[in-house]
């Protein structure tokens, strides 16, 4: 049977850095018996059991069946409740070679650790009330910062901005509920003044509710980058665009058409912000059931892109697929390429003419479209004054926000048509256990699951 989170008497393990050559690469464990278990493989087993919270032990792993010294490590170790997840725990630097790392995990392995799943250890920290659920998806988040700004961000949600904000909002509506409960025993002593008050509250938390609600298509930009897919027609130049803006010969250009068949993506920045430029295969109808899921993965790039780039070889000139496209997607930039060629046609109104050809004439492009981009992120921030705000950045958080807006307004609109009190704080009731589920202080076991899945593992 397959473990889940919710098994927290296993003791777990996980390589914590990336998979891969570096320095130094650190393998995480945490568990009751951890410090136990780790000592049973390494050379000096007394000096790890002795060993203090946050001492670190020098010392080999070794094999406990033959004796065989694996590597040189340096063992960190944490006691209960002093650590990242709140139970005993051991971190184990060891060398950067997946191969040593991974004769190290297995040696634990057989000593009874569980390989962990991803985002244990921090679903661990949150079910031992290290940390709520809003601040445990802040660290994921952190991990994953792809730029200055959501690095930011995330590091705001996590020292608890975001969860005291939403305390904040929560106790406006325990404060009403408090009063309606009190009138509920005297129903005869509801005055004018009390529920001009409530309805004060209330307008207040969703005031607040719907500033982070607004705040989310420009934080979740800056978590997830900007995202820029570049299509149009094969051989209409994208991959030769796609080099010249990543700066790199990352794409295969070639006069072949259908040479790119998959998507390639690369990062570039704009000021602050973190740009995930995509190019795609061509769009066009093909047998080839290769290409054919090339054009399929393209559109559904699309359908999420942030910005479009729609590039036509101008010698050649727009087709009814080129029509089609710009009817489909209105906001595409429209490129008229290959302009350094004589025969180049003149681009037809609403088409820039570009070169991915003439390094000259890209340089301006190139700033005009950063000059796009720019101007694009300043319009989904919703406020300008970034430093100051909490944002959020989480699809979850979101849909949870509007649920909570929108059991108030059936709160407000009960009130003022007269209902009973009662129905008023059911609704007050129900927005405040969706605030409780974004905490985590209510969330069915479904929806940590799948929140914490989606972290690192060794996280
Ligand atoms: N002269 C000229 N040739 C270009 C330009 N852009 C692309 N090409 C050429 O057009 C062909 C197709 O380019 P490629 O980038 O692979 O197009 P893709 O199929 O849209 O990715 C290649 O031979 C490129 O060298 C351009 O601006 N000027
Ligand atoms: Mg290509």
């Amino acid at each position: 049977m397959s473990r889940t989170y919710f098994d927290r008497t296993e003791p777990i393990a996980a390589l914590a850095t990336p998979e891969g050559r570096s320095a130094l690469a650190v393998i995480r464990t945490s568990g009751e018996d951890s410090i136990a278990l780790v000592a049973r493989c390494f050379s000096r087993p007394q000096a790890l059991l002795d060993a203090e919270g946050y001492r670190a032990v020098y010392g080999w792993i070794l094999d406990p069946h033959s004796q065989e010294r694996l590597d040189e490590v340096v063992a960190l170790v944490f006691r209960a409740p002093h650590s990242f997840t709140g139970e005993n725990a051991v971190e184990i630097m060891c060398h950067g070679s997946p191969a040593a790392a991974q004769r190290i995990l297995d040696v634990l392995y057989v000593q009874g650790f569980s390989p962990a799943l991803r985002g244990e250890f921090s679903f661990r920290a949150f079910a031992g009330g290290k940390t709520d659920l809003v601040r445990a998806e802040a660290i994921n988040e952190l991990t994953q910062a792809s730029c200055e700004a959501a690095r930011h961000d995330a590091l705001q949600r996590l020292t608890g901005a975001l969860s005291r904000k939403l305390e904040g909002i929560r106790s406006l509506m325990v404060d009403v509920l408090a009063d309606i409960n009190a009138r509920l025993d005297y129903p005869e002593d509801e005055g004018p003044e009390e529920s001009a008050r409530w309805v004060q509250y209330m307008r207040r938390a969703q005031g607040e509710l719907s500033d982070l609600i607004q705040s989310y298509p420009g934080g979740r930009l800056r978590q997830e980058g900007l995202l820029v897919v570049i299509a149009g027609r094969p051989n209409a130049g994208k991959s030769s665009l796609f080099n010249l803006l990543v700066r790199e010969e990352r794409a295969i250009v070639s006069p072949e058409p259908g040479t790119t068949r998959d998507w390639l993506e690369s990062w570039i920045s704009v000021g602050d912000f973190a740009v995930r430029l995509v190019d795609t295969a061509g769009l066009r109808n093909s047998g080839n059931p290769v290409e054919a899921e090339g054009v399929r993965r393209s559109h559904s790039l699309l359908a999420r892109a942030d910005v479009i780039l729609y590039l036509v070889d101008g010698t050649v000139g727009l087709d009814d697929e080129d029509r089609a496209f710009v009817e489909k997607y209105p906001g595409a930039l429209l490129l008229w390429n290959k302009s350094d060629l004589p025969r180049c046609m003149p681009a037809p109104p609403a088409w820039t003419a570009v070169s991915a050809k003439d390094v000259l004439s890209f340089g301006s492009f190139e700033s005009m479209l950063k000059g796009v981009l720019s101007s694009y992120i300043r319009q989904a921030q919703t406020s300008g004054q970034y430093e100051a705000q909490v944002r959020i950045a989480s699809e979850r958080q979101e849909q949870l926000l509007r649920q909570a807006f929108e059991a108030l307004s059936q709160a407000m609109e009960a009130q003022t048509a007269g209902a009973g009190l009662d129905l008023v704080a059911l609704h007050i009731r129900e927005s405040a256990e969706y605030i409780g589920e974004i905490t985590g202080n209510i969330a069915p076991d479904e929806v940590l699951e799948r929140v914490f899945s989606t972290f690192c593992l060794g996280k």
